[in-house]
């Protein structure tokens, strides 16, 4: 009876520290699964350190991350805005020139956006009532280094999107700006050729267990074969 309750006080005390330890960190993903979207260098209008070399999206059961790399610069030299048109219609949302930062949306119809190391920072919500951004409660970490900057939503705190959703990055440094793409948008999930046809990634993940039962099944056909034809 003793010895239970020394394991169950062990157990507690384990579950315990397990849960401050994940609380205190955030496990980001493998950036080199995500999916990339690469930019120009040189294409920013001021220095550098606004220059975004390449961008990463990837999203679990609960957040969506992102990553955008710089081509040069320190720690908090830039600000990042990450526009989010989620039902992927420019007639709805923020479109044409951002209305607070008048940076050009490209064919965005914005709903959301999020600011990163601005004095703003945090999520924002487009409201076509009153035509202007609100500032949305979130539970959006992040996390920079000198030629980054990385980041994640909880896709609760942005009303659970159904993707494929359009996304735009917008770096700028005093006034200066990058944006990836350069025209357009950039679709997440990206879209990949699998034998000639373009699929997006989510759906190449629901087809993996089919590919796997096919496979098996040819196995099957071969191993069959081979016996059949033994003596
Ligand atoms: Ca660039
Ligand atoms: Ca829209």
């Amino acid at each position: 009876m003793r010895r239970l309750f020394t394991a169950l006080l062990g157990i507690l005390f384990l579950s315990l520290l397990v849960s401050t330890v994940s609380a205190g960190f955030i496990v980001w993903p493998n950036w080199d699964e995500a999916a990339k979207y690469p930019d120009s260098t040189g294409d920013q209008t001021g220095p550098i350190a606004e220059d975004m070399t390449i961008c990463y999206v990837t999203h679990d059961a609960e957040y969506i991350y992102f990553r955008a790399e710089f081509a040069g610069g320190t720690i908090g030299d830039r600000v990042l805005l990450i526009y989010l048109d989620v039902d992927r219609n420019q007639a709805t949302g923020d479109s044409g020139a951002d209305e607070d930062w008048s940076y050009d949306l490209h064919d965005l119809g914005a709903e959301w956006r999020i600011d990163v190391n601005s004095p703003v920072q945090g999520l924002w919500k487009w409201d076509p009532g009153s035509n202007d951004w609100i500032a949305v409660l979130s539970q959006t970490a992040w996390d920079q280094g000198d030629a980054y900057i990385m980041l994640r939503a909880r896709l609760s705190d942005l009303d659970n999107p159904q993707f494929p959703i359009n996304i735009l990055f917008i770096s700028y440094y005093i006034g200066d700006t990058d944006w990836n793409p350069n025209a357009g948008h950039l679709e997440y999930p990206a879209l990949r050729p699998v034998g000639g046809i373009l699929i997006a990634v989510d759906k190449l993940t629901l087809l993996s267990p089919w590919v796997a039962v096919t496979l098996a099944g040819v196995a099957l056909t071969i191993f069959a074969t081979k016996r059949r034809r033994r003596p």
